[in-house]
């Protein structure tokens, strides 16, 4: 780790902040009576971790071939799961439910943003998947092609993946916030077959187009997309190419809703998801079939104590993340549940939006991310005391460090002070939920993800990979395979073995830093690499200096996160401009526009710093820990190892201006 990439001064406060906690929520004792985990669950798992897992895939998989065996790690990294055995994810998500007699439980309760509502019973949905997957097959879709799916948050997305899971066709998820351009990037790179979008959707009452995104993606000749299959949500005019794009409504409308579901291999490929790296180029995230159902269904019902019969679960993610795949597509449906599915904004058309969905359906498990939990805490605790929330009973937290006042606040106000917060740490290579509380065992300290859950080993290291005593800090590691773990970066074994398994001997490296304090919890403190976590969201700061050197007005470019009371981290960029651009006064709103073209609007500076110079080392390094001290309004700290050490004088000079 260069020294120009830690956050040491970050961390360093957030250790400060962590030492003062010393608050306890234990289960009460009805919950802990009540609960699916209970006391022993981690003595059990600790005998044996890999058995403990065949155990699982046994009990919460329905196997079209058992399998005999489960992990092989033979080749490390490169692991495999229950390799004989064979499973179809969709029959586990949909047919299994109806044939055991639940084909009347409600699977889906859609809420779009304008107000329309749609509900899907476990018998529908499996007819809607059925007809997808046919029509699928019929455009010429086969096992291991790869479909790129560029969807709002509607029942067709869940449709879609799990017609492709289905057929055993990969799909390839790109965020509908992400721009033309990283969507062709990421259909390239998988060569996708077919791509399915939508006209658009709706965003704070306004239409919002989707569809021009694909049709520019697939202007330059060459790629490998045959058919564009465009759902119909808002009603906008869009373009149409013919023989190459399809209405859903026409041919997965017309489609028969027989279909038989095979068993694929537990280690054919699933799904892709790109996410950002150190490094420019998005990372094509490989998970397969049997270890990711066996952990994300596990994780489901563990980390949130969940009664499929009776509990009412809401993830608010987006599809386009991880947590939209395996916290709405997979684990709930896999595990017969009933879940909310919501399209639009959390302040749309009011800010008590969420409150009142909860209230509507009765939603008993909340699944959302700080950042969305500290924008309710800023509009007032009086938008949710309108609403009856005595529903909820667990309440989940993921996607970035929850301070521990935002922890309180989600207690005492969401959860009538009794719910318990479970936070759960993962991230798009784990797959599923690796570090949290079990909601009927641990008592809950607010601001810790506390513990590696059962068949997980986690640890904190120090730079030459010892174990951190409790107490200290270091770095997040996983010392064992786990059976949600990425398979791989496609394309790239190279690339999966730099990234993750060269940074410690035999062990994963996560990117992020962590403490152990005095109990042996864990602590998790944002990330240790080139990585931004900007409202829950990973951005790579490379990606986005990237997209800001390929303007012409811009000579050179360095970005970085800077704490952020709401988002966690903003973007702050800092260029260098070329001739005239100088003078240019609308430049900066030029420049945020580009790189909203290039990466996608939530990659949008949110301030963009026009400087003279860049701190940089003698070999070149840009020191952004000088330039997040000025982001975040710091005096900038030790600057001795600039080449020139006048350039922090020089960029102070020239923002006093
Ligand atoms: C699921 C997801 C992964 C990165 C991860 C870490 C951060 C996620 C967290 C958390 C602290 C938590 N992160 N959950 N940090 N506490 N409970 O978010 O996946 O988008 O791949 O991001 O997010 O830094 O490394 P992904």
């Amino acid at each position: 780790m260069s020294e120009d990439t830690t956050t040491a001064g970050a961390t360093g406060d957030a250790l400060e902040n962590l030492s003062t906690e010393n608050r306890h929520f234990p289960p009460s004792a009805e919950f802990a009576a009540n609960a699916v985990i209970k006391a022993g669950e981690y003595e059990a798992a600790n005998a044996d971790h890999a058995a403990y897992w065949g155990k699982q895939a046994r009990e919460l998989l329905t196997w079209s071939k058992p399998f005999t065996k489960t992990l092989d790690w033979t080749n490390p990294p490169f692991a495999t799961w229950f390799e004989d055995g064979e499973i179809n994810a969709a029959y586990n998500a949909l047919d299994r439910h109806v044939e055991a007699g639940n084909g009347d439980r409600v699977a889906i309760h859609f809420e779009g943003e304008p107000g329309d509502t749609r509900t899907y019973t476990y018998a529908q949905l499996t007819d809607e998947v059925k007809k997808a997957a046919n029509a699928f097959e019929a455009l010429g879709l086969a096992k291991g092609d790869r479909v790129a799916v560029y969807l709002p948050m509607i029942p067709e997305a869940v449709i879609t993946l799990l017609a492709c899971a289905r057929i055993g066709a990969i799909h390839s998820v790109v965020f509908g916030g992400f721009s033309a351009e990283a969507l062709r990037s990421r259909i390239d790179d998988a060569e996708a077959k077919l791509v399915v979008t939508a006209d658009g959707t709706f965003r704070r009452g306004k239409p919002s187009a989707l569809k021009p995104a694909v049709d520019e993606a697939l202007t330059a000749s060459g790629h490998s997309v045959e058919h564009v299959v465009v759902v119909k949500r808002n009603g906008e005019d869009v373009n149409w190419v013919e023989g190459r794009d399809k209405w859903w409504d026409d041919t997965v409308g017309a489609a028969a809703s027989e279909h038989t579901a095979v068993g694929h291999p537990a280690e054919h490929p699933l799904f892709i998801l790109y996410t950002s790296g150190t490094t420019g180029k998005p990372k094509g995230i490989l998970h397969t079939t049997g270890g990711y159902l066996t952990q994300t269904a596990y994780t489901h019902r563990a980390v949130f104590d969940l009664h499929p019969e009776t509990d009412v679960f809401w993830c608010t993610a987006d599809v386009g993340w991880v947590t939209g795949h395996s916290y709405v597509t997979y684990a709930p449906l896999v595990n017969g549940a009933t879940q909310v599915m919501y399209e639009g904004t959390p302040d749309s058309p009011h800010q008590g939006r969420f409150w009142e969905i909860v209230e509507k359906y009765k939603v008993s498990i909340l699944y959302t991310a700080p950042t969305a939990i500290r924008t309710f805490m800023k509009w007032g605790e009086d938008i949710p005391a309108k609403y009856d929330l005595s529903s909820i009973r667990v309440l989940g937290s993921v996607g970035e460090p929850i301070n521990p006042e935002a922890w309180m606040w989600y207690r005492r106000v969401i959860g009538n002070d009794v719910a318990p917060v479970v936070d759960t740490w993962w991230q798009t290579e784990t797959g599923a939920i690796m570090i949290a509380p079990l909601p009927g065992i641990t008592s809950a300290k607010p601001g810790s993800a506390q513990t590696p859950l059962p068949g997980i080993a986690v640890d904190v290291v120090d730079e030459l990979g010892a174990p951190v005593p409790d107490g200290h800090g270091g770095y997040l590691v996983i010392r064992e395979p786990w059976p949600a773990m990425l398979r791989g970066i496609w394309g790239d074994n190279e690339r999966y073995k730099d990234t993750y398994w060269s940074r410690f001997d035999d062990m994963y490296f996560a990117g992020d830093g962590a403490k152990k304090d005095e109990d042996g919890d864990v602590w998790l403190l944002g990330r240790v690499d080139d990585v931004m976590n900007i409202s829950g969201h990973r951005l790579s700061t490379t990606e986005i200096e990237s997209a800001l050197v390929s303007h012409p007005s811009v000579a050179e470019a360095a970005v970085v996160g800077a704490a952020d009371e709401t988002t966690g981290q903003a973007v702050v960029a800092f260029v260098i401009l070329r001739g005239s651009a100088v003078d240019d006064p609308d430049i900066v709103t030029t420049l945020r526009n580009h790189v909203g073209h290039e990466i996608g609007p939530i990659a949008k500076p949110k301030t963009i710093l026009v400087v003279p110079e860049l701190p940089k080392t003698r070999s070149g390094k840009i020191m952004r820990r000088l330039l997040k001290d000025i982001a975040e309004g710091r005096e900038a700290g030790d600057s001795s190892t600039l080449a020139d050490n006048t350039v922090m004088n020089q960029i102070s000079d020239s923002l006093k201006k």
